[in-house]
């Protein structure tokens, strides 16, 4: 019987925080499209909107919305603050909230933000090597707190789906600041 070996689709560049493959698809957040993200609405509306804020690469081998299927993506949210509020994700809410997530973290230094339905907010520190479980009921954020690009691995079930909406309005119970160098946490 003769074997045929095919090539993987995608390739990872871990450290670095790529995928390379046919199928990888990528986004930018720029400041322009961070509306309403940032405490200082002034302050972001002010800087250089085309400013990248955080990027992320993913691959999805089966349909959003299928049940079975996992997808596989990577964030690098560069280093910096709008009017003192470190950089960070949208965040959200799985739409379907039995669907948990791991995030891994490459690079960098950061929070990740967790939130319940009642709005009850906390963070873990992640950095070169922590690994995160997200349970499906919680939001989800993450925040770059250091000098570098914070890079982390993701993997989230296709029939997670995202609620940003509630975020949108919302926001979590806790913002993330740099005072004179150190990081402080507001709620
Ligand atoms: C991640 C996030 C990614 C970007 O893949 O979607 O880090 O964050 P926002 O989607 O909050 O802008 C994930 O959590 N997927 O479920
Ligand atoms: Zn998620």
């Amino acid at each position: 019987m003769s074997h045929t070996s095919l090539p993987a689709e995608v390739i990872l560049n871990w450290p670095a925080g790529d995928m390379h493959g046919r199928k990888v698809m990528q986004s930018q957040k720029r400041l322009g499209d961070l509306k309403g993200i940032f405490a200082d609405e002034t302050a972001r509306s002010s800087a250089e909107p085309a400013t990248v804020v955080y990027q992320v690469q993913w691959w999805q081998p089966a349909e959003p919305g299928q049940e079975g299927g996992l997808f596989w993506g990577v964030t690098t949210i560069h280093p910096g603050t709008v009017g003192g509020e470190f950089y960070m994700t949208h965040g959200h809410f799985h739409a379907n909230r039995t669907r948990a997530e791991y995030y891994a973290t490459a690079q960098g230094e950061g929070l990740l933000m967790l939130m319940d339905d009642s709005r009850m907010t906390w963070t873990e520190k992640m950095s070169p090597g922590s690994l995160h479980f997200i349970d499906g009921r919680h939001a989800h954020r993450v925040i770059n707190t250091g000098k570098a690009p914070l890079i982390f691995w993701a993997c989230w079930p296709s029939d997670a789906g995202y609620d940003y909406g509630s975020i949108a309005k919302e926001g979590f119970g806790a913002r993330v600041f740099n005072r004179d160098g150190s990081i402080e946490i507001r709620s």
